[in-house]
């Protein structure tokens, strides 16, 4: 059980006084502050803010200057020279990407600098205070009443920051964030999705009593379904003492004490515990309580595991009728980040008839799995480590690392969370796979109750360029051996498709992470004229028809549920910086191939 108590490998990258603390689990629950709304930014690509002219660093000086911006200055009489004004500078949204809310920011990459002030009164004395990012794209500096608190890279995970001890009345929070690509990062420097920089999640306060209850874990046990069992890790001055887990509605409860190191693991026996599954998408109140603190959240319990070529929910075979996500909603342009886009994303996969959605290709909004698990929509969730990463780069592996863990710290009582995916469409090499072949014990080291996947590629040998075979030596270490095909679309024409045989050698299921055509919504022609809506649903229906020839098959999320960004597509007049493989357009149109795949999930439900 100690495995799955979650180190910070996160604090690799943050620097100066402040660590970055471990991750408050639930944190919309607990009791928050929201920060979100207007921000005042300055855009700086020189990074004047941060270095003097001879490039030292602002804060690693004992006195910073009053011209670095972090100090959040104001001129103190006509005479000082200030070379810039928070109070006069322009607003932005937070969260929101800053691509799309002014016109000079839609392609910068670089750094800008975000402030918001804040008026704050604890509700107890001894009460602690964090500042909790949902995520800041890609690089974040992050300063309070002029005090750095450190430094958080990797641009689609949680971070926050205790700031107890400098929390007054008045408040300054402060960032520097920076998007520049970076061929060691992951993401590296080439995806095919747009570099939406800036604040793009929630940013909250969350208040907690001075010892509280920071994580845990409460699931049913893979091994024995009749046991729910976890652990507790409480913070705080007194870390040993008595913790209350109780589920009211199954009239479950159970008492313990932590040690002291404020852990204690717990199991309880239950019979009667409804299942969580897609068509009853059963989520029970959970109340954990100490002296001093409470936190009620809403879990769902249910198994996964393989057999074979089956996936099992619940001990039942299940075919995963997905499709492929990015955090993007259509109407407005730019990165999905509240409630709403997620039930708007959801909503539209649910009417598809879906079961399963694929989060590509980054953790997605801590909204999105909470709704997904109240819809009834299991998940794949997966990390940016996509197309080419430096894999022999250890800094590489450590950032790839951090990420993973934060996500899996994030939800792992998220019952809709069935697969991890750990890569997509990555060259096959012999640094890559031992790479992954690390990254797959760590992901399993920290949760062993989830299956593994990650998107591989097909390939064909010569003389026979129409059987296609997926092995790879990743798909020995993953449950589900996933592969992304553009048969139809990169490869020939879509009657390729019925032209096709598959050899995927392995005993597990088999998952097809993508398939797909472009097409702009409202431009009809005949089905071989590309970008047509005709020809996207032609490729569907042969699609469809082809994976009854694939061994082992148990599901697809095709890609993708809508029009998404990208610098990468430049057909002027069709793309216009759009991906256009969307079933649905970027103003929420429904494409013809969505009708298809919609009566065809309707028929296989039936099945
Ligand atoms: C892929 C990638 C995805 C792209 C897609 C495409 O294989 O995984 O990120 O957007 O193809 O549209 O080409």
């Amino acid at each position: 059980m100690k495995a799955l108590k979650l180190t910070l490998l996160g604090v690799l990258f943050s620097s100066t006084l402040f660590a970055q603390s471990e991750n408050i689990i639930n944190v919309h629950n607990r009791s928050v502050t929201s920060l979100n709304g207007e921000w005042k930014f300055l855009i700086d690509p020189y990074e004047n803010g941060f270095y003097n002219y001879r490039l030292n660093a602002f804060d690693e000086m004992g006195n910073p200057p009053r011209s670095a911006y972090f100090t959040d200055s104001k001129q103190y009489d006509k005479t000082e020279l200030l070379e810039y004004d928070w109070d006069t500078s322009p607003t932005i949204k937070v969260p929101g990407d800053w691509n799309h809310q002014d016109p000079r920011l839609q392609y910068y990459e670089g750094s800008i600098w975000y402030r918001k002030k804040f008026t704050y009164s604890k509700t107890y004395d001894r009460s602690r205070i964090f500042i909790h990012f949902g995520a800041v794209n890609y690089r974040a500096d992050v300063y309070f009443n002029g005090v750095k608190l450190g430094r958080h890279i990797g641009g689609f995970t949680p971070f926050q920051y205790e700031v107890t001890d400098l929390i007054k009345e008045e408040n300054s929070l402060v960032l520097m964030v920076n998007n520049n690509r970076k061929p060691e990062a992951v993401p590296t420097v080439n995806t095919d999705w747009w570099n939406f920089g800036g604040i793009t999640r929630d940013v909250l306060v969350v208040e907690t009593p001075e010892t509280f209850i920071k994580d845990y874990l409460i699931q049913l046990d893979p091994n024995d379904p009749n046991s729910i069992r976890g652990y507790i890790q409480i913070d705080g001055e007194i870390p040993s003492q008595k913790v209350s887990i109780s589920i009211p509605e199954a009239k479950l409860n159970i008492d313990f004490v932590t040690d002291s190191d404020g852990f204690g693991t717990f199991t309880i026996p239950t019979k009667k515990i409804e299942k969580w599954t897609p068509e009853n998408p059963k989520l029970y109140d959970v109340v954990i309580s100490t002296q001093q603190n409470k936190v009620i959240d809403e879990i769902g319990f249910r198994t996964v595991q393989t057999k074979g070529a089956d996936i099992l929910l619940n001990g039942e075979p299940v075919f995963l009728r997905g499709i492929s996500i990015h955090e993007e909603v259509p109407y407005r342009v730019g990165r999905a980040a509240s409630e709403e886009d997620a039930e708007l994303l959801l909503g539209w996969a649910k009417e598809l008839g879906c079961n399963f959605v694929r989060l590509a290709h980054y953790p997605h909004n801590e909204h999105m799995i909470r709704k997904a698990n109240e819809m009834g929509i299991m998940l794949w969730e997966e990390v940016p480590v996509y197309w080419t990463i430096h894999w022999e780069n250890p800094e590489t592996y450590a950032n790839a690392a951090a990420q993973l863990e934060a996500m899996i710290q994030r939800d792992k009582n998220s019952a809709a969370t069935i697969i991890w995916s750990l890569a997509n469409e990555t060259p096959v090499s012999e640094p890559r796979n031992e790479f992954l072949h690390k990254f797959s014990k760590l992901a399993r080291s920290l949760d062993k109750s989830r299956l593994l996947s990650a998107a591989m590629e097909v390939h064909t040998e010569p003389g026979k360029p129409l059987e296609f075979i997926v092995e790879d030596k990743l798909a020995e270490y993953v449950d589900i051996v996933s592969f992304n095909e553009y048969i139809g679309w990169y490869n020939g024409l879509p009657d390729k498709t019925l032209q096709s045989s598959w050899k995927v050698p392995y005993d597990k299921p088999v998952f097809i992470s993508e398939f797909g055509a472009g097409a702009k919504a409202g431009f009809h022609a005949d089905s071989l004229t590309r970008f047509s809506e005709e020809y996207q649903a032609d490729l569907y229906t042969k699609t469809l028809q082809m994976v009854e020839n694939i061994p082992n098959l148990r599901g697809f999320s095709p890609w993708i549920l809508t029009d998404f960004r990208s610098p990468r597509r430049q057909l002027s007049g069709i793309q216009d910086g759009w991906n256009r493989k969307g079933l649905i357009g970027d103003q929420g149109e429904k494409k013809q191939a969505y009708f298809i795949l919609q009566e065809y999930y309707q028929n296989k439900s039936k099945n």
